[in-house]
């Protein structure tokens, strides 16, 4: 199954945002296999970017995804933690705001 959401960064953000997935932490690889994640892109929407920041747009493929023991594991709490001050966040937690989109076309 694929999964697909849009985040949202913070303005002025886009760099370290980049830096950060191109030093992923090792255990945060290792949590996402483990849950059978792969396939895994994340794209910035620059050309759209407003007064707010960019919308992140994210995909990935898994099967039997067990959303709540990978939003519930330590290593993923600490990654949202590190990256909280980039992304707009739940209110009443770290984890970013990620609104699901729906798929409307496959071309396999
Ligand atoms: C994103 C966000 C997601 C996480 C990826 C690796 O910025 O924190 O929840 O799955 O990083």
């Amino acid at each position: 199954m694929r999964y697909a959401s849009v985040m949202y960064l913070h303005k002025g953000c886009e760099a370290e945002y980049k830096r950060h997935h191109d030093t992923l932490w090792p255990e945060l690889a290792e949590h996402l296999k483990r849950h059978g994640i792969h396939n895994y892109y994340i794209h910035l929407d620059d050309a759209n970017s407003d007064q707010n920041g960019s919308r992140l747009y994210a995909t990935f493929d898994a099967d039997d995804l067990d959303a709540e023991a990978l939003a519930d594991h330590p290593v993923m709490q600490r990654w949202w933690e590190y990256m909280a001050d980039i992304m707009e966040t739940k209110t009443s937690s770290f984890e970013p705001v990620a609104d699901a989109l729906q798929e409307v076309f496959r071309f396999n």
